[in-house]
């Protein structure tokens, strides 16, 4: 963890100036030394007994880009063990692929469940 101080420029102390190019010390221009990534979230798809396994093979290939040998891995694998990845994105990503999935779920009447889980 770097701890910022509220009397130094962003950077002193950790090996850089913090001043940039010009020569005016004291004037806080630098960004942050470690910019954190965003962090990843797995896409999980939830069994069922109703929603029929060709729709889960829709589902796959058209929000995840599977082909269809991929797509009826993947749905087998949820079928047998109750749940399987679909994919690993950031955050809003993965929030919009699960709202997609839902949305297209709900649509087709079908109690498919997708969620979320940090990876
Ligand atoms: N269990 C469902 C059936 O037998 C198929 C299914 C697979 C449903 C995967 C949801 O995420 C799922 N028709």
């Amino acid at each position: 963890m770097t701890l910022v101080s509220p009397f130094l420029p962003l950077g002193a102390g950790d090996g850089d100036s913090g001043a940039g190019d010009d020569d005016q010390l004291g004037i806080a221009t630098k960004t942050r030394a470690k910019p954190k990534k965003p962090s990843q979230f797995k896409v999980l798809m939830l069994n069922d007994d109703y929603t029929p396994m060709e729709f889960v093979v829709m589902v796959l290939k058209r929000f995840f880009h599977m082909d269809l040998e991929q797509a009826t891995r993947v749905m087998l694998h949820v079928h047998q063990k109750g749940v399987g990845v679909c994919g690993i994105f950031p955050y809003e990503i993965a929030e919009t692929k699960v709202n997609q999935v839902m949305d297209f779920a709900r649509q087709n009447q079908h109690p498919l469940q997708c969620t979320l889980e940090k990876a």
